[in-house]
């Protein structure tokens, strides 16, 4: 649980080897410039900065097998494992700022580590305009950043699948998937096949962002960490242009807040994902100004305010 004393560390992933599209490499530095450190300390959280992780550059080639670039996704993702993980174990909340989705089998792989480590369970909300369930055989594109959950759930190589140690690192009954409107044919199948819990935009559209957080959040306990991976391409084009693969027809600004807000209010948030940021794409760093300020909302701004309001009564 979110506590204003545990330490909040940014770890840097400046990569785009999953992606579709060069420019989510530049994404940590565009949360930087859009002040992400300051505004979480102006909330009284303590914040530090690790700087940048490194690994290999992006070769831009073609598949081979139905992976692009395996190898360095592979690389890129055991370093974001170690780094991540090193934080948990520390005790802090640790913060990925991406780089593409691919890197959410690393950080997802270390957070479910740590829980099995320490007893906890866990819960992932996965904020996205896409399910990322594809594999080898059903992905269109074979980039890796369209593969996260089914890898994290066991289905993919080797490499990626046990980048954890034993066994995948996720059942697909841990996933609460938030946003969801583009889903290839093949992965669609094999979501409802592996039972995702998907709350897509239709869903939002018919029982509001109020009602689907309450389903997403329910069952959460004291013992229960809570991941979000948040894709930025969650959000709707309109207000957040910055990011490679836009879908018309996201969450708008207020219910992007709520559900930042209704997730804060839980107090279980252990570990998030800040992804998909392009800043090559983006319109003076408007997007990167959004993404941090629901972050600001996922880590309780509101809810100081309304304590604030409420003392002053
Ligand atoms: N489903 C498509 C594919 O597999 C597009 C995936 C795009 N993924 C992201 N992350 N931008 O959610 O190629
Ligand atoms: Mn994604
Ligand atoms: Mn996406
Ligand atoms: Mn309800």
């Amino acid at each position: 649980a979110v506590t204003l004393t545990t330490p909040i560390a940014l770890i840097g992933a400046p990569t785009d080897v999953g992606a579709g599209a060069r420019g989510a490499s530049m994404g940590p530095e565009a949360l930087r410039v859009a002040g992400l450190q300051p505004a979480l300390e102006s909330h009284g959280l303590s914040v530090i900065d690790r700087g940048n992780l490194s690994g290999p550059p992006n070769p831009w080639q073609p598949p081979q097998g139905g992976y692009r670039h395996l190898d360095e996704v592979v690389a890129w993702n055991r370093a974001v494992h170690d780094a991540i993980h090193a934080e948990l174990a520390q005790g802090h909340l640790p913060i990925l700022l991406g780089g593409d989705h691919c890197l959410a089998m690393g950080s997802i792989s270390a957070v479910a580590r740590h829980c099995r480590a320490v007893g906890k369970k866990l819960r992932v909300l996965w904020l996205d305009a896409h399910a990322d369930f594809n594999t080898s055989t059903l992905t269109p594109s074979g980039n890796l950043h369209g593969m996260p959950v089914a890898c994290l759930c066991g289905f993919g190589p080797d490499e990626l699948v046990y980048l954890g140690g034993e066994g995948p690192a996720l059942r697909p009954d841990q996933v609460r998937q938030i946003g969801i409107r583009s889903v290839d044919p093949g992965e669609k199948r094999f979501v409802h096949e592996q039972g995702l819990e998907v709350y897509d935009m239709r869903y939002i559209d018919e029982m509001g962002m109020r009602h689907t957080m309450e389903q997403a959040l329910a069952g959460l306990d004291a013992d229960t960490h809570l991941h979000v991976s948040f894709d930025v391409d969650f959000l709707d084009p309109e207000i957040a242009p910055g990011v490679g693969t836009t879908v018309p027809g996201g969450p708008t600004y207020r219910e992007a807040q709520l559900c930042m807000e209704m997730i804060a209010d839980t107090g279980r948030l252990g570990s998030l994902d800040i992804v998909e940021l392009n800043p090559a794409l983006d319109v003076r760093n408007r997007t990167a100004l959004l993404a941090v300020d629901l972050v600001e909302s996922l880590f309780g701004k509101s809810t100081l305010m309304r304590e604030h309001q409420v003392r002053r009564r």
